[in-house]
């Protein structure tokens, strides 16, 4: 490991990766109505200003105190906080509300669009499309997709096969009709305790096909969120030095076991396996990864419910790259990826960190090896909440 020196931690740094951001801050009420406006942006596909406005929040929610007329001036010093914002700030201090925030949320086109990109497959992108065809509601696009509410047991694994015959958007067609079909399951949050126990049944059917596995959750149940919208599991071998061969071509076989075994009724993606794709280099082959529907009865419901579950394999040399590269958030990933371009001359991403000048690799050993690699002081996943 190069002994690459450490900058230190602070509120104000520009990297989202060197600030310590808590899954509640001491602003949260702004935040969420920030946020409204970021989301109104990523609706009608404003790219530049809905990264701003992911900007401008991600440094709110690092920052330690609570902001009141007597401060408002020192957040002049802080990052990203730009003119319009601190007069939105303001105008969120006298009144408890940002008039842009409150007309969006009016706005019955916000509206839509916002339910239309909750089912898995429409992006904002879609959402805009269908409404353009005079769609409004999520009851009018079941219609639309001829969905029926609720998934027959024969229908299973269609997409496996849309994937296999490369008929992308024959796939993502696919994806959408079974997010809406399961919509009032898939849309409702899973609480930690389920989380963990998705994870228990499934490292249990792993180890019927490979022996001596190990998983981390990752995704917002790592960063200590209470329900999460899916259940994102890293996968790994641990042995260091066979391991890698033992992680091949699990992913496909553990979707086909959970398959037979009741538990696994759709699979909305499936990747990992263009070994010869000639753009890749052969480190930089994306992690074997399935987004699947998992289907079980938990204690904690009265039924059978529908779950997303991702997951991820990867080799001991990468495992805790991905943690790291799937425990989010969002913003942190971003600036993750941009530290380690601009001021590490690296490259990071899920599947790997390498050095541009001579493309050396680096395998981490520990998730605190991963930070130390790319000189950053370690950042515990809670504090992730960029
Ligand atoms: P998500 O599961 O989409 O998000 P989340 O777990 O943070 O929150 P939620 O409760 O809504 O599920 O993604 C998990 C993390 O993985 C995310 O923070 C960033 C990363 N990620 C990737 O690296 N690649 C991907 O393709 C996706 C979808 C996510
Ligand atoms: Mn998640
Ligand atoms: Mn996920």
């Amino acid at each position: 490991v190069d002994a690459a020196e450490v900058e230190s931690l602070s509120y104000d740094a520009k990297y989202s990766c060197l600030r310590p951001s808590p899954l509640v801050c001491p602003n949260q009420n702004l935040v969420k109505e920030l946020d409204v406006i970021r989301r109104g942006r990523n609706v009608e596909g404003e790219e530049r200003s809905m990264l701003s406005y992911s900007r401008a929040i991600s440094v709110i929610k690092a920052f330690p105190h609570v902001i009141t007329e007597h401060n408002i001036q020192g957040l002049h010093e802080l990052p990203f906080l730009g003119e319009k914002i601190l007069s939105m700030i303001e105008e969120f201090l006298k009144a408890g509300r940002i008039t842009e925030a409150q007309t969006i949320l009016g706005d019955p086109r916000f509206q839509s669009l916002s339910a239309f990109i909750t089912i898995h497959g429409i992006g904002p992108h879609s959402a805009r499309r269908l409404y353009d065809l005079g769609l409004r509601t999520l009851e009018e696009l079941e219609r639309y997709y001829e969905v029926k509410p609720g998934v027959s047991d024969e229908e299973t694994m269609s997409l496996l096969d849309a994937e296999a015959s490369a008929n992308k958007e024959a796939a993502v067609e696919q994806s959408i009709k079974i997010g809406l079909a399961l919509r009032h399951d898939l849309n409702q949050t899973i609480p930690r305790e389920e989380v963990e126990a998705i994870n228990r049944t499934i490292m249990q059917e792993l180890g019927h096909i490979q022996k001596g596995c190990k998983s981390m959750i990752a995704g917002s149940y790592r960063r200590g969120k209470l329900q999460s919208n899916d259940v994102d599991i890293v996968i790994t071998h641990s042995d260091w030095n066979s391991g890698s061969q033992k992680v091949k071509g699990l992913c496909k076989k553990l979707v086909q076991r959970l398959h037979e075994q009741g538990l696994v009724t759709h699979v909305m993606h499936l990747s990992g396996f263009h070994e010869h794709d000639a753009l890749r280099m052969h480190h930089w082959d994306s992690l074997e990864k399935a987004l699947t529907v998992f289907v079980w009865r938990h204690d904690s419901q009265p039924r059978r419910v529908y779950r997303r579950v991702d997951l991820i394999f990867a080799a001991p040399e990468v495992f805790w790259t991905a943690v790291v590269g799937w425990t989010g958030s969002t913003m942190f990933e971003r600036d993750l990826r941009l530290w380690a371009k601009q001021q590490k001359g690296m490259k990071f991403d899920s599947s790997g960190i390498s050095r541009r000048r001579d493309s050396k690799l680096y395998h981490p050993r520990t998730e605190r090896d991963v930070f130390k690699v790319l000189g950053l002081v370690y950042i515990h996943p809670t504090l992730r909440n960029a």
